[in-house]
């Protein structure tokens, strides 16, 4: 009985903390020959982001991208899709870009 009530108290406890998990807003971006696309995007402050980049081009320096406030860097194999979780967001911009360190590529708008 004891063993059982253990049990159902940690089912408990699973279900309540993944329900307090929210599901992540997903932006979806390319990398074409203008560069980011989109290159301006809206989010929220109380659900965590995540960012799923593909680069469809070799015509452009965004072979990675980068955003310098979340002292981020992440490699952008072409045709593959990059997953980049980037959690809860604090209020304000976040500018992203290139490797190369051109940050006027994109901006996140926190809101
Ligand atoms: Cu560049």
């Amino acid at each position: 009985m004891r063993v059982l009530n253990i049990t159902a108290i940690v089912f408990c406890l699973s279900v309540f903390a993944h329900a307090q998990e929210p599901t992540p807003t997903v932006i979806d971006l390319e990398v074409t020959e203008k560069g980011f696309v989109p290159n301006k995007i809206d989010v929220v402050t109380d659900k965590p982001v995540e960012l799923k980049i593909t680069r469809k081009t070799d015509n452009t320096c965004s072979t990675s991208v980068q955003i310098p406030s979340l002292k981020l860097k992440k490699d952008l194999p072409l045709n593959k899709t990059v997953t980049i979780p980037l959690g809860k967001l604090t209020k304000g911009e976040i500018r992203f870009g290139c490797g190369m360190n051109m940050m006027d590529s994109g901006i996140i708008y926190v809101k």
